[in-house]
């Protein structure tokens, strides 16, 4: 680990205290004062380098706001004031699959939790004792609930004969205003809805790193359409405009469900295994399928349109989430590494862009447009190493520590300009940074 490591990892874990409020973590300190769903299971991954059972009570807290469905939220509300939309405007209580003792939001992000259940299982391992202990019994009494997230994924959104798992509004893709949702969002008609303030302009230093205004009428408008059908699942699909097939959510549900499935093996819960692992195989089968026969970037499609949506993103190298077959494997790293991508010359970082440079969609500071977000690094360099791939895992990481080392752990970067942008402070961001410095050691 090279010396500039150990003064980043303080720091970081500075950050991670300073957010931190119990048994939860806000995402970031003004912009997003609540407990996000896929930003909890980034920061129990950086909680478990530093403290495993304050791990495993950042996943506790997020499971009190599971669905009786299965449904992981997407926010778990606390009372602190300064985001919108909150409780009021999601009015999921009250229903009769929704907890009574938390608030949550109506949708979900990205199934990685698992992963972190695993990552930090790992951590637990390498400590032994009462960290090993604790782990084993948080894994018992917490398999439940991770298994019953999956199967409501493949259920409940598995359906399509793609296999892709469905999403029904952008939020549920992590990557809010990402080009791969233009063309799906432009079929969104916005109908009548009471009037709203937003918060999130307040807390950054200039709007155009934040989606614009249009985005938010769309993004309230498909609350509206959930809200009107209880967020029942069958309805929405009948009802919702924004009706897309994620690739990038069905590989973190494929990688999740096979980690989850070993995990499940050591438990004894071999039937609950054997389903996981079906699960995983048809995921990643079905992300291979997305192929573009041009580029081999895997592509979202658009369900309520019946065709592909097509943006070169970030979404593209979903399958060196999930793992493919090696000769394709091998060559999407190649071209995550080289000049259309990391190696672009115009970029400050030799770092994934969330969208090429050459696109015409890319803007290297508008939030999931262009900028590069560490996490977003920290999950790919995970995902390479996992399946065999440590050299190009290495390299990029050691450029996203690079990134990290300005020491304000923001959301996100300008991808030409390297500036920090968005929040100063995000938990996930100094996640990420910690994650890196124990991966280079187990
Ligand atoms: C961003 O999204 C939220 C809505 O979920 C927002 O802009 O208000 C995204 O970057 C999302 O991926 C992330 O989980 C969340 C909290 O960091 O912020």
């Amino acid at each position: 680990m090279p010396d500039v490591a150990i003064p980043l990892m303080y720091a970081a874990a500075d950050v991670l205290r300073a957010n931190d409020r119990g048994e939860r973590t806000v995402a970031a300190p003004r912009l997003y004062p609540h407990q996000w769903s896929w930003d909890a299971a980034f920061v129990a991954i950086g909680w478990g380098t530093v403290s495993v059972p304050r791990a495993l009570d950042e996943l506790r807290h997020l499971l009190r706001g599971q669905w009786a469905t299965g449904m992981i939220p997407q926010i778990v509300f606390s009372a602190e004031p300064g985001y919108f939309p909150g409780p009021d405007r999601w009015r999921t209580q009250g229903l009769p699959t929704v907890p009574t003792d938390v608030q949550t939001s109506g949708i979900c992000q990205p199934a990685v939790h698992s992963l972190a259940v695993w990552v930090i299982g790992e951590q637990a391992r390498r400590n032994g004792g009462a960290d090993a202990e604790a782990f084993e019994a948080f894994l018992a009494d917490t398999f439940e609930a991770w298994f019953r997230w999956h199967v409501w994924l493949d259920d409940a959104r598995g359906s399509h004969p793609s296999g892709l798992i469905e999403i029904h509004h952008p939020w549920e893709s992590g990557m809010d205003n990402s080009p791969r949702w233009d063309a799906a969002c432009a079929r969104v008609r916005v109908g009548q809805m009471a009037p709203y303030v937003r918060e999130d302009t307040k807390h950054v230093a200039d709007v155009e790193q934040r989606p614009a205004d249009a985005d938010y009428d769309r993004y309230l408008w498909l609350v509206e359409q959930l809200v009107s059908v209880g967020y029942e699942d069958a309805a929405a699909r009948e009802v919702i405009d924004f009706r897309v097939g994620d690739v990038f959510f069905t590989a973190t549900h494929a990688l999740s469900a096979a980690v989850l499935a070993t995990l499940g093996d050591r438990l004894g819960r071999t039937a609950q295994a054997n389903t996981l692992r079906g699960m995983a195989a048809r995921a990643r089968a079905a992300v291979a399928a997305t192929a573009d026969p041009e580029t081999g970037h895997a592509r979202d499609f658009d369900m309520r349109a019946e065709e592909w949506l097509r943006a070169d993103t970030i979404g593209g190298f979903a399958a060196l989430i999930c793992g493919a077959e090696p000769d394709v494997y091998a060559a999407l790293t190649s071209d995550l590494l080289g000049p259309d991508w990391c190696g672009h010359p115009r970029l400050a970082n030799p770092l994934p862009p969330t969208t090429s440079p050459d696109s015409p969609a890319f803007v290297s500071r508008n939030y999931w447009r262009g900028p590069q977000w560490p996490v977003i690094t920290w999950l790919f360099t995970w995902a390479l190493r996992h399946h065999g791939h440590a050299e190009a895992a290495k390299t990029i990481a050691a450029a996203g520590r690079d990134q990290l080392a300005d020491g304000t752990f923001s959301e996100y970067y300008d991808a030409v300009t390297g500036a920090p942008l968005g929040s100063r402070n995000q938990s996930w961001t100094a996640a990420a940074a910690l994650a890196w410095a124990t991966d280079e050691e187990s």
